[in-house]
């Protein structure tokens, strides 16, 4: 149904109908543009390939979006960084165990300004849920947060939790807006060994809906490695009968510390093998639709004698990119370009930062800004009708214009530094132009003339941002019919 491929493309405001809806499972990643990387102590910064060369080490492209010192709220150690559907970041504090949320509201690139970040959460909640050591956030296509936390000695659960803002007053305080969304049972601190039972760490939405989560622990009482958890009876939480399973059992020396996943359900882990430092990335993927990574079902991707890799992302692009702090700090970007299932061969990995050119990031975190995401709805539409040309723009208060030409471009053109010409370069007309809603969303009418000289299949492309940032969202077509 051509409809509903239109609605997961728009997946974020489709599931925001209803909070338990579920959702096609072969959405896409979201729609990538420049990269945050939080930093112990100072904030967030922005990394901005302006010259479009694929890297971050040119004039300017590393920019301050979140100071601490100057935003005034702290965003401490910055483990979890997140960007919700309408642009807010969210950064969650290891130390304090709190989420501060930022937006830039008037598009001068940074959230320092009035009313440009707030405390999303933090153990003051009036649903009285408390987490004493917060490891990693995520973020669901209907802007609900998952946190993991682990107890450590330090009291509490080892649990996941949900957050999500009921009344829509921009933070997760009131009550019932924080809940537990699975708790590992029989999971304390085990005295006697001084060893952890079970240590809930990264998390990620996978491509069917369920929620993924790395626990690594030591081994000690459960299977280290990915479980999955998906809400059969729509309770709201995971802890039901059947609802928890152990996804992919990653067993031998290397720790296993971050995990991404790609649109193709295909699951990335990094793994440690402190302390020397020598980093591998896994792939993995359940080919045969058993619910668990079988052992032939998952190789090596990437490896490295000499990296410590802090976090791990997927870009649109299908980049990798991996920021560390190892022989000084520095960002890795990997790439199947061959197909083989691994980036081990020539040109599959490169530098996209260092330190020693440009300004100094000492990564903790890292997440995407989203980029702008063009849909005609309906994308087939006969003679004589109104289409809606709808846009996701990467925050509130972006113009949105949207473009039209006889069909995509064979090949994208890249337009330094707003992305990629996808629609074909001749004939282009302007269709017309919105402002996003405080959502980021913005709408545009196409009325398609009643006449059969309007019959074909046309490329539409929208050009969105606000002050210094203006982007390209993707390009879509639009089908004319009888
Ligand atoms: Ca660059
Ligand atoms: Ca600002
Ligand atoms: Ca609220
Ligand atoms: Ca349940």
């Amino acid at each position: 149904m051509e409809k509903s491929v239109h609605l997961a493309v728009l997946g974020v405001a489709v599931a925001s109908v209803t909070a338990t809806a579920q959702v096609s499972p072969t959405l896409p990643l979201p729609r990538t543009m420049d990269m945050l990387v939080s930093e112990s102590g100072f904030g967030i910064w922005r990394l901005v390939d302006w010259n479009q060369d694929n890297d971050f080490n040119d004039a300017n492209e590393v920019q301050v979006y979140y100071d601490q010192s100057i935003g005034g709220l702290n965003t401490g150690l910055p483990n979890g960084l997140a960007v919700m559907a309408n642009g807010t970041v969210l950064a969650g504090d290891h130390q304090a165990d709190t989420i501060t949320a930022m937006l830039d509201v008037n598009g001068d690139g940074d959230a320092h300004d009035s009313g440009e970040q707030r405390v999303y959460f933090d153990n003051t909640n009036a649903s009285g849920i408390q987490i004493y050591s917060l490891q990693k956030i995520c973020v669901d296509r209907s802007d609900r947060v998952y946190v993991t936390n682990a107890d450590n000695n330090m009291g509490g659960s080892d649990a996941i939790y949900v957050l999500e803002d009921l009344n829509g007053d921009g933070d997760c305080l009131d009550a019932g807006e924080a809940r537990d969304y699975f708790t590992v049972a029989g999971a304390v601190w085990q005295v006697a060994l001084s060893k952890e039972y079970s240590v809930p760490r990264d998390i990620v939405v996978g491509a069917d809906n369920s929620v993924y989560y790395l626990d690594n622990n030591s081994e000690a009482w459960i299977s280290r490695g990915v479980y999955r958890l998906t809400d059969l009876n729509s309770d709201g939480d995971c802890n039901d009968a059947g609802e928890w399973s152990l996804f992919w059992h990653v067993v031998g020396a290397g720790t296993p510390r971050n995990m991404g996943v790609d649109d193709a359900g295909g699951f990335y882990l990094t793994r440690t093998y402190d302390p020397g430092h020598d980093d591998e990335i896994w792939w993995a993927r359940d080919v045969d639709g058993n619910n668990q990574i079988d052992p032939i079902e998952a190789s090596i991707f990437f490896q490295c004698s000499n990296c410590n890799w802090v976090e791990f992302v997927l870009r649109d692009d299908g980049w990798l990119l991996l920021p560390e702090r190892q022989s000084g700090y520095r960002i890795t970007g990997l790439r199947d370009d061959n197909g083989d299932g691994d980036a081990l061969d020539p040109g599959e990995s490169r530098s996209h930062y260092s330190h020693l050119l440009t300004t100094t990031v000492v990564p903790v975190a890292a997440a995407f800004v989203r980029a702008p995401v063009l849909s005609a709805v309906p994308a087939t539409t006969p003679i004589g009708s109104t289409v809606s040309l709808d846009v996701r723009a990467a925050k509130p208060s972006d113009l949105c214009v949207v473009f039209m030409s006889g069909s995509l471009a064979p090949v994208p053109v890249s337009l330094d530094p707003y992305g990629f010409v996808e629609i074909a370069t001749s004939g282009i007309v302007l269709v017309g132009w919105s402002v996003s809603g405080v959502n980021a969303d913005a709408s545009v009418p196409l009325v398609v003339p009643n006449t059969v000289s309007a019959l074909g299949t046309y490329g539409l492309q929208a050009w969105c941002g606000r002050g210094p940032r203006f982007y390209l969202s993707n390009g879509t077509t639009l089908n004319v019919t009888l």
